[in-house]
């Protein structure tokens, strides 16, 4: 699956890893070619124009980060891309509902929605130990309502049975009955083939949804019909409010097409994937991962996830090495490490990156997340000479009052910023010794220097 869409990318994005910088001119073949590897993957056109006017707004104005090449860049911000593309996080099914949560399936026909059902009411009953009542309203086709039951027995769920003479309509409502007074947790409903443009058929699965009022609606579609099945997708969505996608045999050659359009045409996520025949063939779908498989699982995808750890790694570095330096480490200097760690996202998130720093209790993560303390910090460091900064020796009491009231902040913070400063400053003193690093690691054993926290 996805096998030329990742081929054709790993071999346009080695090509570029060579690259000086990123620039208009270098870039454009690399995403003519990318382009033409999503056409071939059979992404819809609209999603693709999209995809590439982003990734090259990504690219132009990326302030290319000094360890890693163009090439690097390009990979990761395609690899952000596509997970955006795609809706970025696993949305789970909502089962919020006063039970029975009613899940309508819906879709072309043989496009998976029978197999769906019971393989969802087995993914039900095994990882959230719900009680499941599988229905079928498909009594157009011959056989298919006995297919489900057959499907319900193998996974031991209940099947409502029901007279293939009687309406659509009435078996659901006959389910729903059933369902509420048996206690069932989820019903799940499964209908007959349809065509969007097919107006009878369109209006009677309106009928069912009315009737049934479900949680979840979703949309079956064989993901080998590449962009064809977003766009049917889509068309179904206008009809009937759907609150997700199902994309089936993606074990066959889907070209990635669907998996990548769905999100962008209908606006609806895709829910879970189906990959083979088995009941057990249907799983979640994570954004991230599909985008792994299409980067490809070896070399890229490794050199994509070392990327992020080389953009962390440097910022980290950049401020062991303000450390390590020691001398002439000024209130400026400390100034700028705070900043960085605002950047960083805090305090906490950059004592979780340092190695070897066992896990911190709550209350200390806690009062390190407190990022009013850096900002005021900084407005204290703001309103002190540029002597005072470099010489906060000479921060005497009147200087204090002075800062403090320039800052709006409190005599008490300026003397908890001087305190930390200080600690700072023998700290680094020490990292600056040979060894001191790991020594400093070993005697904290779990504590953060005394100062850093004041
Ligand atoms: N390989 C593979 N085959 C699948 C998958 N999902 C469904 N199928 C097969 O696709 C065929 C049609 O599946 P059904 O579940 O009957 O499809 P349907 O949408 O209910 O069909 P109608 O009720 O006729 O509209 C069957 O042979 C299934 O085994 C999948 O994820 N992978
Ligand atoms: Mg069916």
């Amino acid at each position: 699956m996805l096998d030329s869409l990742t081929e054709k990318l790993s071999k346009t994005l080695k090509n570029l890893t060579g690259q000086g910088r990123i620039s208009e001119k270098n870039i454009s073949e690399t995403l003519k070619e990318i382009r033409e590897a999503l056409i071939d993957a059979d992404v819809a056109l609209s999603v693709v124009k999209h995809l590439l006017n982003d990734i090259k707004k990504r690219a132009l104005g990326h302030e290319v980060l000094r360890s890693l090449s163009p090439g690097e860049t390009l990979i990761k911000i395609i690899h952000d891309e596509l997970i955006l593309v795609m809706g970025e996080k696993n949305e789970v099914l909502n089962l919020a509902a006063q039970p029975p949560a009613v899940i309508l399936m819906a879709g072309l026909q043989g496009s998976g929605k029978t197999t769906t059902a019971a393989k969802l009411a087995h993914f039900l009953q095994e990882t959230e130990h719900k009680k499941v009542l599988l229905a079928s309203t498909d009594v157009y086709r011959p056989a298919a309502i006995e297919q489900l039951q057959i499907l319900a027995t193998q996974i031991n769920a209940s099947f409502h049975p029901c007279d293939p003479k009687d309406s659509p309509l009435k078996i659901a409502r006959s389910a729903l009955v059933s369902a509420q007074e048996k206690g069932f947790d989820v019903l799940i409903v499964d209908t007959a083939g349809r065509l969007h443009i097919d107006k009878e058929m369109m209006t009677e699965i309106q009928d069912l949804h009315k009737a049934l009022n479900p949680i979840e609606t979703l949309f079956v579609v064989d993901s080998m019909t590449g962009q064809d099945a977003a766009k049917t997708a889509q068309a179904f969505n206008e009809a009937l409010a759907l609150t997700g996608v199902i994309l089936s045999k993606m074990d066959g050659d889907a070209r990635g097409g669907a998996a990548l359009s769905v999100r962008y045409l209908t606006g609806k996520p895709v829910k879970f994937i189906g990959n083979g025949e088995k009941i057990e063939a249907l799983t979640p779908f994570y954004p991230e991962r599909l985008v792994s498989r299409i980067l490809g699982r070896g070399d890229i995808v490794s050199l994509v996830e070392s990327i992020q750890r080389n953009v962390d790694q440097e910022k980290s570095a950049k401020l062991a090495k303000k450390i390590q330096s020691g001398r002439g480490f000024s209130l400026d200097d400390f100034k700028g490490q705070l900043l960085e760690m605002k950047k960083m996202g805090g305090l906490a998130e950059l004592a979780d990156k340092l190695p070897g720093m066992p896990n911190l209790p709550q209350n200390i993560k806690n009062k390190m997340m407190d990022d009013k303390v850096l900002t005021r910090f900084e407005a204290m460091i703001n309103s002190m000479t540029k002597k005072e900064r470099n010489f906060p020796d000479l921060i005497n009491g009147s200087r204090k009052r002075r800062i403090t009231q320039g800052s709006g902040t409190s005599i008490q913070d300026l003397n908890q910023l001087l305190k930390q400063f200080t600690g700072m400053q023998k700290m680094a003193k020490k990292l600056g010794k040979p060894g001191g690093m790991s020594k400093m690691m070993r005697q904290l054993g779990g504590k953060l220097p005394q100062g850093l926290l004041g």
